[in-house]
């Protein structure tokens, strides 16, 4: 059987956990990029709707007769297979919240960065509205080495980490209105 193949945009986005967790388990896998620009998009249209999958979508996992899509269910499958999920029931119990309150502040995010909120809303006014989320998780961690106890679990993958052959910019489609494309930030 060939590699495993993870395919997404050539950007973090949805993808880079994905990725991030597979290397980190030093998975031999392909990483397919579409460049995030007409011929990428134009690539992925022809291949959409003719790799099997039930609800086609980037990212997509593919490992043999496993196709996926739902980044949030291959990073849940990928964490079952390679034992990045919770250890106890509490831990499997604290996963799953961490998992749900990481899509929150993704989607609240990327609504900020996508939606005309970025030109109504200062980029003060808004981390202003994220904090006490941030102050949720640093409370957290404070407590914890990861986010579900002692061990690192999948749902680690979903914040942002350093890694080597990491992709942190751009963060969104080229449509964003930030992290969409131009200089990264310099922390990055
Ligand atoms: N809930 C889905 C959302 C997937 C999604 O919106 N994918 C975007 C990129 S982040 C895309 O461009 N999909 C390709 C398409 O819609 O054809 C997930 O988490 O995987």
């Amino acid at each position: 059987m060939g590699k495993p193949i993870v395919a997404y945009w050539d950007l973090r986005g949805r993808g880079e956990p994905i990725r991030y967790l597979l290397h980190f388990k030093r998975v031999d896998f392909e990483d397919k990029r579409y460049p995030a620009d007409v011929e990428g998009f134009q690539e992925w249209q022809k291949d959409k709707f003719n790799l099997g999958f039930d609800f086609p979508n980037l990212p997509y996992y593919i490992d043999g007769d496993i196709k996926l899509t739902q980044s949030i269910a291959i990073m849940r499958y990928l964490g079952q297979k390679l034992g990045l999920d919770g250890k106890t029931d509490e831990q499997k119990r604290r996963v799953l919240v961490a998992e749900q309150q990481s899509v929150d502040f993704r989607n609240k995010l990327r609504s900020y960065v996508m939606e005309k909120e970025y030109e109504t809303t200062g980029k003060d006014e808004f981390l202003k509205s994220v904090e006490p989320m941030f102050q949720q998780w640093e409370k957290l961690l404070e407590e914890r080495k990861f986010l579900a106890g002692n061990d690192v679990t999948y749902v680690d993958f979903l914040e942002y980490m350093k890694s080597p052959v990491r992709k942190p910019w751009p963060i969104f489609g080229p449509s964003a209105k930030f992290g969409g494309g131009g200089d990264p930030p310099k922390h990055l």
